[in-house]
């Protein structure tokens, strides 16, 4: 069983920022997936031809149904590097907000009396069921997250990389977390003698996201204060507990070794716990409107590339599950990415490594 290779003494999950971590043997173990195409060419051409005619055959089965596009190319030789977010100085968090507040005033593409900010929770809500519950869960977060760290540089000249939040850091006081800071972080819990917005959360009153505006709610156009609700036992709200992100938790879940099963876990439990505990506007479709929300999502999209290292020769084309949450039919590599004119819809092929040439990043 190849479980063997994940057990705990050989290998553990660190939650630590791993930007100096060396990244050789991953770099090396995804350039020798072209090398062993390269070399399987050679070999049929010296076998005469009815090995040939098998092998060819064998080749178009085999290697037919991988696909051949950004994924195995290596032109990717210097790939950003996303920190964890209280590894950045406090001018590189400045920097990051700024940005963030930046699209708030840049037009909306998508929306007719929106921001550039509302663009991402608005497409975020419109795809939905397409990749929630369904294989795209990784990849299409893994591309939503990207265009939005474009969208921070290129429409914001934002000049550092889309930091991750490592709740694993923080499980047993996550309400007191960095990320929630009021000077150095998002702001924290919502206003503890306002009213229910929704979501069973307040208005944000502190910190840079203070009195932001979200403009839908899900689907619905219904503009409101950004808000929050961590529950501390008072009315019917819950209480935002870290236990689902423990650091065992994690290493039970970095250790199974089928894709749609890690992708389950993972969406099932840390993803969930997160907005679960935080409500508000984090606990909808349109979650994004909450700007921890990709911080959250680098996390989780970090633990897959961490996942993917442990044998990138299988995992970066491991990829099976249901196209949809209601849905019978398999999702393949080839199935598009689906931005609402967000970006260019994508296939899933070309996200798979973190290293092709649409992505080209690092953790
Ligand atoms: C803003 O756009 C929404 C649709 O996205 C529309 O329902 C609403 O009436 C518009 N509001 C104004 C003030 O134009
Ligand atoms: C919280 O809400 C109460 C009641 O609406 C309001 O009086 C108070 O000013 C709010 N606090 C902040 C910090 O905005
Ligand atoms: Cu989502």
């Amino acid at each position: 069983m190849t479980i063997g290779t994940f057990t705990l003494s050989k290998w553990r999950y660190s939650p630590l920022p791993s930007s100096d971590r060396n990244d050789t043997e991953f770099k090396q173990q995804s350039e020798s997936i072209v090398r062993h195409r390269k070399l399987r060419i050679s070999i049929i051409l010296l076998l005469p031809p009815i090995t040939f005619v098998l092998l060819a055959v064998f080749w178009k089965t085999i290697v037919g149904l991988q696909p051949t596009g950004d994924e195995v190319k290596t032109s990717c030789s210097q790939p950003s590097i996303r920190r964890e977010w209280r590894s950045l100085s406090r001018a590189e968090k400045k920097n990051y907000i700024n940005a963030v507040k930046c699209l708030g005033r840049t037009p909306s593409r998508l929306t007719p009396n929106g921001t550039l900010y509302d663009d991402f929770p608005w497409a975020h809500a419109q795809v939905s069921g397409g990749t929630h519950g369904s294989a795209a869960f990784y990849p299409w977060h893994r591309y939503f997250i990207h265009v939005y760290e474009k969208s921070l540089k290129e429409d914001c000249e934002y000049n550092g990389n889309l930091p991750y939040w490592d709740w694993t850091l923080d499980w047993e006081k996550i309400t007191k977390a960095p990320v929630w800071d009021s000077e150095n972080g998002f702001g924290g819990d919502g206003n503890s003698t306002g009213e229910i917005v929704l979501g069973h959360g307040r208005c944000v009153v502190d910190g840079p996201f203070a009195g932001q505006t979200a403009l839908f709610y899900g689907t619905r156009y219904d503009p409101h204060c950004l808000s929050r609700g961590f529950g501390d036992g008072i009315n019917d709200k819950g209480v935002f507990s870290g236990a689902g992100v423990r650091p065992e938790v994690v290493e039970k879940i970095m250790r199974q070794p089928d894709y749609e099963k890690f992708f389950l876990a993972v969406e099932n439990g840390p993803h969930s716990t997160i907005p679960n505990g935080v409500r508000g506007d984090f606990f909808s479709f349109t979650a994004p409107y909450d700007p921890v929300f990709f911080l959250h999502h680098a996390q989780l999209d970090r633990l897959w590339w961490l996942w993917q290292q442990k044998l990138p020769r299988e995992r970066l084309l491991a990829y099976h599950g249901k196209r949809a949450h209601h849905s019978t039919e398999k999702a393949q590599l080839t199935d598009a990415l689906r931005m609402f004119g967000l970006a260019e819809d994508k296939p899933v092929s070309q996200v798979m490594s973190t290293h092709s040439n649409l992505l080209c990043y690092s953790y």
